[in-house]
């Protein structure tokens, strides 16, 4: 939401030359055959759903009193995230700040652990928590929107630059996730904005600019439906107020005005009743975004010709004079206006919401009002308004509770305090420069605590493992390097802790050769930090290595070197990564992190498809979702190829089991959902739909403009033009193929409710299951084979090698447990689905040695459905056949499993991958 100054003067200059390029730009190669982006229109009007009715009934009152160039003003900002206002309602400008993790560009926050972590953490009641947390700070910030959760990128390209930004590699775990986060902040009156509609799973190429179209997702309709459109749904029935679109294409169609996603997919099969908004300079065209459901452009300024901040923008001004020369309906805008205001109603934020008090712009207490402005007012800026309370609190037990034991040979782990400590790696200390000392994060310098780019924020400090490592060990040497040092030899006794990291971001910075996305450093650790560990490994016997990473590095250098004896994934923590992590290191607490992705043997186990596209060609990239519904462990499984750590893998202390599993049907499914309810009338078709006079557009008198400042205002003699044009029906917009403006009444039998239909929420099935700390049998229960025994195989890489009398062996380790619910479909349906495909999860509070708890784990309707190309709508495939639900600790280690027909479980059996 910065942008460099020497841009805002280059601009000018660009613009000149950005003309000659128009011709560049139109080049693209044709979509695939098969990806098709279906024209729909019009836009459907929001405000039928119940839960939004009181909303848009205010909404529509305020509407109705707004003229012309109030109604526009709302739709864009004329500064750098905020939209306009109409002081004479008492609508305010509303502002809108990234990112996801903690409030960005400011002061005074909590940098909570990234996305990923979150994941990780696989804890539903603790997502949430952090939601509560985030939402809270953005609103004591004055920040009406929240620019988060990230559901999209979904994770599909494990070099994807963004990922971290998101929950894991499953549409499931991101839906939950996203679905807890927006519940957790949006109670606290800030809109959540779930973000990116769809298809940005690459951050090369992902933006239109001068010379090239950005790359053209091709995903086909189920995979849309089953795997990317999935979190999109979840969150909003959860009632997310504010969807924002992604910079590429989807089938070839700009997302920010792609109507088959917008008007389509999530307006009308989705029922999406809040607002629509662009990612920043992803607007490319004016009416065609509006007429395709756009609601809000960010930040409003022009990209189409193609450079920001010179006070150009596709709406605004033009918006109005497109209203009034009639190529853009009046009710598309009054629909516009009606779902910002009625979002505003919807999360209470009419009632005492506190106006913005700090600047994305300048940390300095005065400074300019209007920022994007040459010239203007002085005043001040920042109030440095502390909104941190105790808000470390949870994210340090999020940083904690994501951290992932992958491997724990003989009890190494937890540490005695009394080993001495030999540390390597720059990455267990902070930044040296300064921990803010990298704009956005755009370096590697120490700690990797979260990505680069928009989805990052200022530390307010940094618990470093470094600093934690001194204040609990006895004894710590640091060699400060990523090249191992000559070292005297060890002692059998000693611990080398080898810190190393891989991070990635934005697009918008280059760090070390990566774009944004790992095309430079790919899944090995940065650097040379798997030469690092491999050579500690050769000195010492005893290494444990730690990895902040922000998706799936591959391990096979060292994994299996005997000295390698113990690796902790710590993801990204943010702000809280020292004691969070030392703690799991000293057994003060177990682990219970689970790999939000598998960890593959190779990258080449991955089909061609996830790996990052370029072109050597100026043309379009067309970037073909050709391996469908399996990515991540659904291909690996169909592949049966092992993963080196599969999805959800992450070993504890403790050693839990599962038994007395039931499976109780709840709902009796029919092969489709019951009809939906029909779709009652919008309040918005009673908004006044005639062309308003021109006089509603003009300039007050006497105005005196600031330059590069947007307004929703035209001369009088430009008014007077489009209006003449408007009222004599002589506008010659090229409407697109399928346009029409009559809203449609043959409304998707997938519809009906905040998310599509209701059913698909009906209870079809749950499941319960005891998990037990195993205490003090720990060591001896998981080398019995015995097939009878509980499920105790998530844990065979745990405690196994007792020969050394560490704490382990002899201590009984308080811990929680994860239970993870993958659906396998009967093998009789004509539809080819994952082997196995996770559907819930749950965690359980700390269980001391010998204690249990029972879990409950539900399956809807939909998650026993599939989408059906041919009949539009979720079908159960099989009504009476066998769906296996699979329960463990890992998605290869499902010892328990439940079946939909006998309604029995069993427990102790060979898992399915
Ligand atoms: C809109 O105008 C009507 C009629 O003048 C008035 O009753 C109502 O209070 C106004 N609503 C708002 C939100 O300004
Ligand atoms: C548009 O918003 C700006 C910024 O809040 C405000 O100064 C201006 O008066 C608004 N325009 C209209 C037409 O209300
Ligand atoms: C700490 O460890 C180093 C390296 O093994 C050793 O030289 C030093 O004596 C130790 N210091 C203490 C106080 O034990
Ligand atoms: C087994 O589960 C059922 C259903 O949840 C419960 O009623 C029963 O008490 C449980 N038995 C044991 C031994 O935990
Ligand atoms: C609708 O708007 C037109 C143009 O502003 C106006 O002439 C007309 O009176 C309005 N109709 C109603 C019912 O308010
Ligand atoms: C036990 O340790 C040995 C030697 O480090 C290793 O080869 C073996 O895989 C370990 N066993 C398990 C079950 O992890
Ligand atoms: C508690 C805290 O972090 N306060 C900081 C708020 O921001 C100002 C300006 O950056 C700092 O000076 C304070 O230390």
């Amino acid at each position: 939401m910065e942008f460099p100054s020497g841009l805002r003067s280059l601009s000018l200059v660009l613009l000149v030359a950005s003309s000659a390029f128009a011709s560049v730009l139109q080049r693209r190669d044709p979509v695939p055959d098969g990806y098709v982006a279906a024209p729909y229109y019009p836009a459907p009007y929001g405000g039928w759903s119940d839960e939004w009715s009181d909303s848009y009934a205010k909404a529509v009152d305020m509407v109705s009193n707004m003229t012309l160039a109030e109604k526009v003003n709302i739709t864009a900002g004329p500064c750098v995230g905020n939209t306009g206002s109409v002081p004479r309602l008492g609508f305010p400008q509303l502002c809108l700040q990234d990112g996801p993790l903690g409030v960005r560009t400011t002061d005074n926050i909590t940098a909570f652990p990234a996305g990923i972590t979150t994941g990780a953490t696989w804890d539903k009641d603790l997502i949430y928590q952090r939601g509560v947390a985030i939402g809270k700070e953005f609103r004591g910030k004055g920040a009406n929107f929240y620019l988060g959760p990230v559901v999209g990128a979904l994770g599909r390209k494990p070099r994807g630059g963004r990922n971290w930004e998101g929950f894991g590699a499953d549409p499931v775990l991101q839906a939950i996730a996203g679905a807890e986060t927006i519940r957790g902040a949006q109670e606290q009156g800030v809109i959540a904005t779930l973000k990116h509609l769809i298809g940005n799973e690459q951050e090369l190429y992902r933006m239109y600019n001068l010379l090239q179209q950005a790359y053209s997702s091709n995903i086909d309709d189920r995979t849309l439906h089953e795997l990317y459109l999935w979190p999109f749904a979840e969150g909003v029935h959860a009632g997310v107020g504010s969807i924002m679109t992604a910079y590429p294409a989807v089938n070839g169609s700009a997302d920010s005005q792609n109507s088959y996603l917008i008007n389509g997919l999530l307006k009308e099969e989705l029922g999406f009743q809040g607002l629509v908004m662009t990612d920043w300079l992803a607007q490319i065209s004016g009416v065609a975004s509006a007429l395709a459901g756009l609601d809000m452009s960010m930040p409003g300024d022009t990209i189409g010709n193609n450079i920001p901040l010179t006070g150009l923008s596709d709406w605004q001004y033009e918006l109005t004079r497109s209203v009034l020369n009639g190529s853009v309906p009046v009710d598309r805008l009054n629909d516009m206006a009606t779902r910002v205001v009625a979002t505003w109603y919807q999360l209470g934020q009419d009632q005492d919401y506190p106006p913005p008090n700090f600047s994305s712009n300048t940390a300095d207490a005065v400074g300019p009002l209007y920022p994007g402005a040459v010239v203007s007012p002085i005043g001040v800026v920042n109030q440095y308004v502390n909104v941190q309370d105790d808000h470390w609190k949870v994210a340090k037990q999020v940083a904690q509770e994501a951290i992932t034991l992958l491997k724990n040979n003989g009890s190494m782990l937890p540490l005695s305090t009394s080993s001495s400590l030999f540390v390597f790696g720059t990455d267990s200390q902070a930044d040296p420069n300064g921990i803010n000392s990298c704009t956005d994060k755009s370096c590697n310098h120490g700690l990797v605590g979260m990505g680069w780019g928009s989805g990052s924020a200022n530390y307010p400090y940094l618990d470093d493992p470094i600093s934690s490592l001194r204040r609990k060990a006895t004894n710590v040497t640091y060699y400060d390097t990523d090249t191992f040092p000559s070292v005297e030899t060890p002692t059998e006794d000693d611990v080398a802790i080898v810190f190393i990291n891989s991070d990635s971001g934005e697009n918008s910075y280059t760090v070390e050769d990566n774009h944004g996305d790992r095309d430079a450093d790919g899944l090995a650790a940065w650097h040379g930090g798997d030469t690092l560990v491999q050579n500690a490994a050769a000195e010492y016997s005893n290494v444990v290595v730690v990895v902040h990473t922000v998706g799936p590095i591959t391990m096979e250098s060292w994994i299996d070197l005997p000295s390698v004896k113990a690796v902790l994934v710590a993801h990204l923590p943010g702000q809280e990564a020292g004691d969070s992590l030392t703690e799991v290191l000293y057994g003060e607490v177990s682990p219970s992190g689970h790999l939000p992705y598998s960890i593959p043997v190779s990258e080449d186990d991955y089909p061609d498809s996830v790996g990052l596209v370029s072109t050597p060609t100026l043309s379009q990239i067309q970037d073909t979702y050709s391996e469908g519904l399996y990515i991540d462990y659904r291909y690996l499984n169909k592949a049966g190829t092992k993963p080196r750590f599969a999805f959800g893998h992450g070993l504890s202390y403790a050693n839990f089991s599962f038994s007395n599993a039931t499976i109780t049907r709840v709902t009796e499914l029919s092969t489709l959902p019951p009809a939906r309810d029909p779709k009652p009338i919008s309040p918005v078709a009673a908004l006044n739909t005639t062309l308003p006079p021109a006089a509603e557009a003009y300039y007050p008198v006497g105005f005196v403009a600031i330059w590069r400042y947007l307004y929703s205002w035209l001369s009088d003699i430009e008014a007077d033009a489009a209006y003449a044009i408007g009222a004599a029906g002589e506008e010659t917009y090229p409407y697109p193929e399928g346009y029409s403006s009559e809203q449609r009444t043959d409304v998707t039998a997938a519809g009906g409710a905040s998310g599509g239909n209701a059913a698909l929420w009906d209870v079809a099935y749950t499941i319960s299951v005891t998990i037990t700390n195993e205490a003090a049998a720990a060591s001896a229960s998981s080398s019995n084979s015995n097939s009878s025994s509980p499920n105790t195989n998530a844990n065979t890489n745990a405690n196994t090698n007792t020969t050394d009398t560490t704490a382990a062996a002899t201590t009984a380790f308080a811990g929680k447990a994860v239970a993870q619910a993958y659906v396998q479909f009967p093998t009789d349906i004509s539809y080819d689905t994952p082997i196995i495909q996770l559907r819930d999860f749950a965690k359980t509070a700390t269980l001391a040695a010998g204690e249990s708890a029972t879990v409950e784990l539900t399956l809807t309707r939909k998650d026993v459905s599939v989408w059906d190309v041919m009949q539009q709508n979720w079908v159960v495939p099989s009504t009476t056949g066998r769906y296996s639900v699979w329960l463990g600790q890992a998605s290869d280690a499902l010892g328990t499993v439940c079946y939909s027909d006998t309604l029995s479980c069993e427990s102790g059996v060979e898992g399915p991958v």
